[in-house]
């Protein structure tokens, strides 16, 4: 009998030590991937990062599937008050929360428009609560486990904690706590070591572009203002630009190659339109009134020469590209983006001038644009050479 029990709450507090290390390195993964600070510093890494949360993930599910039944039969065997159960169901129903939106973020192609966000902001909410939760429960039961074990020197649960070293919440708490310290530090150490880099100015909307005269709206905000907030993406610190050091090229394989001033081109015809933007990481921000012009217009006016077969887009922070086949880029609603909501674009949305693809995934919508460049062979772009896929359709 004290065998049985014995195996079965070894098996436990093995499952139980598994997943708060699992718990751990999704809540440091998750964390890395959140913080708007760390998306500069980490590009070569976030897609990887990212694949080896999701498979955690899954692991975490596994680990917990297992506990469950095993749990239960433990509860009987020592016949634990509800007091105790309502704990380990709190932790369970946090974690079935990250699952669950955790899977519908994995896979939200399959899933209805919508979701995607309402999982996010689930995700992120649940994360929120339940890692000071996790921590405090950590971090409570080695003081009150200190205690508890010396009272009770025959105690089941003491004996195999004393029999297996690996078991160790004290270490357990010293790495959570480094690991949170080490991120909030992580900004400032970069900073460090990349002397351009401002930490703190990644959160809000900020604007030193100097782009003058603005552009004016010439539309009424058809869409009645974007539902949702962008999370501010950049892969170098945010550039900026003036009216002077500003231009816009279309070149490559072209007739009549053609660079615009600032003052240039606010002269061109603009239209507006109303869409939905998609960060291929699950937010999204709904009907967004953008201003601009047409690509395919810049590609009429040029003269595409007949070798052409993909554009290549260039962002003015000197780093980012992407491209898009000629057929894709004749789609009419893929803008050079001018205005968002009726006023001039952030310099951390992407302005002055932007592109935006409405039926892609946002890493095609180049924000800084300064160059479209004509070519005739496929250039695969910053994301796509670093894990996102060349397909990236909605
Ligand atoms: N130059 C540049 N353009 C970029 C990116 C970037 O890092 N640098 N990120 C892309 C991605 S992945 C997304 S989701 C959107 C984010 O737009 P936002 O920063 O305005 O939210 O910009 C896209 N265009
Ligand atoms: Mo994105």
């Amino acid at each position: 009998m004290l065998s049985e029990k014995k195996r079965l709450w070894k098996k436990l507090v093995w499952l139980h030590h598994s997943n708060a290390w699992i718990f751990l390195f999704l809540a440091v993964t998750g964390i890395i991937l959140y913080l708007p600070l760390l998306r500069p510093v980490l590009t070569v890494v976030r897609v990887w990062i990212r694949d080896v949360h999701i498979i955690m993930g899954f692991l975490s599910f596994l680990v917990v599937v297992l506990y469950t039944p095993a749990f239960k039969k433990h509860m009987k065997q020592l016949g634990k008050k509800l007091n105790q159960k309502v704990n380990v169901y709190l932790v369970l129903f946090i974690l079935a929360g990250l699952f669950s939106t955790g899977f519908i973020l994995t896979y939200h192609r399959q899933f209805p428009a919508g979701w995607n966000s309402a999982a996010l902001f689930l995700h992120d909410l649940f994360t929120w609560a339940g890692i000071p939760y996790v921590l405090y429960h950590a971090v409570s039961r080695s003081k009150w486990g200190k205690r508890f074990r010396k009272q009770k020197e025959n105690d089941l649960p003491y004996l195999i904690e004393k029999e297996n070293p690996v078991i160790n919440r004290r270490k357990f708490v010293q790495i959570a706590g480094g690991s949170v310290l080490f991120l909030v530090a992580a900004p400032f150490i970069v900073k460090l070591v990349k002397p351009g880099f401002v930490p703190w100015t990644f959160t809000g909307s900020q604007n030193d572009n100097q782009m003058l005269p603005k552009p004016k709206a010439g539309y009424p905000l058809k869409g009645g203002g974007g539902d949702g907030r962008f999370r501010p993406y950049t892969v170098t610190t945010i550039p900026s630009f003036t009216a002077e050091n500003w231009s816009f090229t279309i070149d490559g394989l072209v007739e009549r190659p053609i660079t615009y001033t600032w003052n240039q081109f606010l002269e061109l015809p603009r239209k507006v339109q109303v869409s939905d933007f998609h960060c291929v990481t699950g937010w999204s921000v709904n009907h967004v009134t953008w201003e601009g012009i047409p690509l395919q217009e810049f590609l009429d006016l040029v003269g595409v020469r007949e070798e052409a077969t993909y554009v290549k887009l260039y962002s003015g922070d000197g780093v980012y590209t992407d491209s898009l086949t000629l057929d894709q880029a004749a789609m009419e609603d893929i803008m050079v983006a001018l205005l968002i909501d009726g006023e001039p674009i952030n310099q951390d949305y992407g302005g002055p001038v932007r592109l935006i693809v409405p039926k892609m995934y946002a890493y095609k919508s180049v924000k800084w644009l300064t160059r479209v460049e004509l070519i005739a062979e496929d250039h695969v772009g910053y994301w796509e050479q670093r894990g996102y896929s060349k397909d990236a359709w909605i």
